[in-house]
């Protein structure tokens, strides 16, 4: 719609469903990719009409890294001076709940992007690696710091070390996503999940998302100390009177987004 050339978008409802869609290079996240896909997700974020974001790329990969041919010739002056990673942090930093639907595979920043998102619902199809140091480098997009967060130091010293991939069963036993479901049903369950979470409401959600990801970066105690704040706040919503009316009454709450 907006003259994407590497990513595909729609909306149903107040979900906004994006596709990776190079296929020919495996979903390879190129720079003109992140561009599109910062882009897309920047303008989902701030439309009030949308409540939850679905990322997802092909039945064979969500995305097989960065784009190995782009960078190949990149060199150290360029790298730095060029921020060439610092782009991907515009998945990481949009407020609004987005969840990686992810069949075939994640690898590199395929999982990098992944992790990013706020939680992944696994096809029994996926494959998660960082298969960089098998190129001569390391993962450059948090995959050393978001892996080991979510699966522990010991697996993921040995995914970053060896660049051994692990099947949907094993993320889903180390806890990097949070369901595995039958390829065929990934993009209707993401759905059904975002659907879910755009009918709640929507400065409810936000301040959520914002309290479970600082959990990633305070003290407990700290940690606490700011969810018991916004909580509170929660209080001066019109929508935290509606959903407990709504509970004593016996009916569907209608959440009005304030
Ligand atoms: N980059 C560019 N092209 C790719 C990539 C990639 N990451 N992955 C696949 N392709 C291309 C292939 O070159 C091939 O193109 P062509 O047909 O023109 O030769 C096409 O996609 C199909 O791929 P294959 O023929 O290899 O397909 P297979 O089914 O045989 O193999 C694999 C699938 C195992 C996924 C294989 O393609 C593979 O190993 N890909 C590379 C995986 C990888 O190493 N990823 C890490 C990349 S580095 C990275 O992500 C660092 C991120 C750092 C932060 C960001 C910095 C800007």
């Amino acid at each position: 719609a907006q003259g994407y050339e590497t990513i595909l978008t729609e909306t149903r409802g107040r979900v906004a469903l994006i596709t990776l869609n190079r296929p020919q290079a495996l979903n390879a996240l190129c720079a003109q990719l992140m561009t599109e896909l910062n882009d897309a997700l920047a303008r989902f974020d701030a439309d009030p009409a949308i409540g939850c974001i679905v990322l997802t790329g092909s039945e064979k990969a969500f995305a097989a890294g960065a784009d190995i041919k782009e960078l190949q010739p990149t060199t150290y002056p360029q790298s730095y001076t060029g921020d060439l990673i610092t782009p991907w942090d515009g998945v990481a930093n949009r407020r609004k709940p987005i969840i990686a639907a992810v069949a075939g595979f994640a690898l590199g920043g395929g999982c990098e992007v992944a992790m990013m998102c706020d939680f992944i619902i696994a096809a029994d199809t996926a494959k998660f690696g960082q298969p960089e140091i098998r190129l001569g480098v390391m993962p450059g997009a948090g995959g050393t710091q978001r892996l080991t967060r979510l699966v522990g130091k010991s697996k993921a010293m040995e995914m970053c070390l060896t660049g051994r991939m692990m099947d949907a069963a094993e993320a889903e036993r180390a806890g990097l996503v949070s369901r595995v479901v039958p390829a065929a049903e990934l993009i209707a369950e993401a759905m059904k999940a975002a659907e879910t979470i755009a009918s709640m409401s929507l400065p409810i959600v936000m301040m959520t998302k914002e309290s479970v990801n600082r959990s990633y970066e305070t003290t407990l105690a700290e940690g606490i100390r700011f969810e018991r704040r916004v909580f509170q706040a929660m209080f001066a919503t019109a929508d935290q009177k509606e959903g407990m009316s709504a509970f004593v009454d016996k009916r569907k709450p209608a959440f009005r987004n304030g």
